[in-house]
């Protein structure tokens, strides 16, 4: 048995249905690592991987709330807080009806190793509810969120836990979660990240995830020596706040993003997504992507029960690179295989976890460039940092400013990733890079706090 076999079994108890995410999560990164605690006995002998796959706490509680029609509602709401070896608590909320434990356990475990790669003093955490904001008024997404906040505000602070957006929560809800919070604690601090710019949030916080994921993908180009994005087709999953970010820096530097997809469907616009229209789709009305081609009728609009099981439409478009946006396993080893097939050069992970294990192996396999998660999408909780720092010293920085950072937070994580690979004997293997890197910072830190 390999030192990873023998890690991953002793944890297999829990393995059921619901904690299959974090399962994958957490065998990812004990392959990746499995050279480490060979090499270095200390991380065995502190016994951090037990340490580390288990969070410090997780608070679960009810949410009950009074819709338009004056009905009650209950939901489930919960904080995974995982690890704050490295700072406090950090990561987003996500609103969906698949919020489960699992499911926030696998984005929280992920959480503490992309903070650390940052180089921030940032922890690791993740927390949400089923609730599921698509249909309901704002009315009812403010009255749920204060019911969220009541008991959300026992345990978080701007030194202790710093929630703020995913999918499902956007800047209206963290206004709205804002507010309450105030008015539960009478106190003005950062205690939440991606606030609106009027009241404490910070430039560029909107676009930090989407953009630096493009910026990771140009210095990962380049280091490959391969060619830029610059008059490349690129293909994009997802319409949300992710997604709708990296179309518009592509498009900022020449690049042609030709598809998005919301839960329904897919477009594709040969000539390159309309992204004034699809803003307007998706963050001002909250619409089907089903409408875009009531105004393109040269775009095709392609449901998602009408691709053959087990792939995805957007992943059958050739491409330079590829940008998977939406949620975790939408990318299968089936439309990897068609991304290879039309030739694809890179692929950068915007979402959390969006391949297969078995479409990571086939990127891998055929020197993809391959652009993890936890490397790639970290400028959203980078900027996120960025915006504590500027309330907790009551100051306000330039977009300029916030960009430049951001731009330099990327190249770092991507040299460290790189240099990380080559060191441990597996050179241009960003997973394994990413994991190692991530997971020594915040080691350290957890052998020098002590147990
Ligand atoms: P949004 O809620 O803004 O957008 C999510 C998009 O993905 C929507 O287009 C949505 O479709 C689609 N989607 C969501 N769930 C599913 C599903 N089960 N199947 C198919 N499509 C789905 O979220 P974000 O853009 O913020 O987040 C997208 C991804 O990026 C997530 O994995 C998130 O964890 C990750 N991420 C987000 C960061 C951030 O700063 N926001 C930072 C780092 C990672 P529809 O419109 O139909 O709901
Ligand atoms: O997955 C993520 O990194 C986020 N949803 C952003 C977290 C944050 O605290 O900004």
């Amino acid at each position: 048995m390999t030192k990873a076999e023998q890690e991953i079994k002793k944890f297999e108890n829990g393995n059921c249905e619901e904690n299959r995410v974090f399962y994958q999560a957490m065998e990812e990164v004990i392959y990746s690592i499995a050279p480490l605690l060979e090499s270095e006995e200390k991380y065995t002998r502190h016994a951090i991987l037990e340490r580390l796959v288990v969070p410090d706490r997780i608070i679960k509680f009810k949410v009950a709330w009074l819709d338009d029609n004056n009905n009650i509602q209950v939901n489930t709401g919960y904080r995974v807080q995982f690890n704050n070896a490295l700072g406090p608590y950090k990561g987003g909320l996500r609103f969906h009806p698949s919020v489960n434990e699992g499911v926030l356990k696998f984005l929280g475990f992920e959480q503490i190793l992309k903070n650390s790669l940052t180089g921030l003093p940032i922890g690791g955490a993740k927390g949400g509810s089923d609730f599921d904001p698509k249909g309901k008024s704002d009315f009812e997404v403010m009255k749920f969120c204060s019911a969220f906040m009541a008991e959300l505000h026992k345990h978080i602070g701007a030194r202790i836990d710093v929630p703020a957006g995913d999918i499902g929560v956007g800047a209206r809800e963290i206004g709205y979660l804002y507010g309450e919070y105030k008015k539960l604690t009478s106190s003005y601090e950062g205690v939440l990240t991606g606030k609106p710019f009027v009241f404490g949030g910070s430039l560029m916080r909107p676009e930090a995830t989407g953009y630096g994921a493009v910026y990771f993908t140009e210095t990962m180009l380049e280091m490959e020596g391969k060619e830029s994005l610059d008059g490349k087709i690129c293909t994009v999953s997802g319409a949300g706040n992710v997604a709708l970010h990296v179309i518009e820096k592509l498009q900022q530097i020449g690049a042609v993003p030709v598809t998005c997809t919301d839960s329904k469907g897919t477009i594709y616009d040969s000539r390159g997504v309309d992204l004034a229209l699809l803003k307007e789709l998706k963050l001002e009305r909250r619409a089907s992507l089903e409408e875009y081609v009531k105004v393109h009728a040269d775009a095709k609009y392609i449901p998602i029960n009408e691709y053959p099981e087990g792939g995805h439409a957007v992943w059958d478009i050739p491409c330079y690179a590829a940008f998977p946006c939406a949620t975790q396993n939408e990318l299968t080893d089936i439309d990897a295989q068609n991304l290879i097939v039309n030739g694809v050069v890179s692929v950068t992970e915007g979402a959390n976890m969006p391949s297969t294990p078995k479409a990571i192996n086939d990127f891998l396999s055929h020197k993809i460039c391959f652009a993890p998660a936890k490397a790639a999408n970290a400028g959203g909780v980078a900027v996120s940092e960025f915006e504590m720092a500027q309330n907790a010293s009551m100051s306000k920085w330039s977009f300029e400013k916030v960009d430049e950072k951001l731009k330099t937070t990327m190249q770092q994580i991507a040299k460290r990733v790189v240099l990380t690979a080559k060191d441990y004997g597996v050179e241009g293997n960003y997973v394994d890079g990413a994991n190692i890197a991530g997971f020594k910072r915040v080691a350290d830190a957890m052998i020098a706090e002590g147990i």
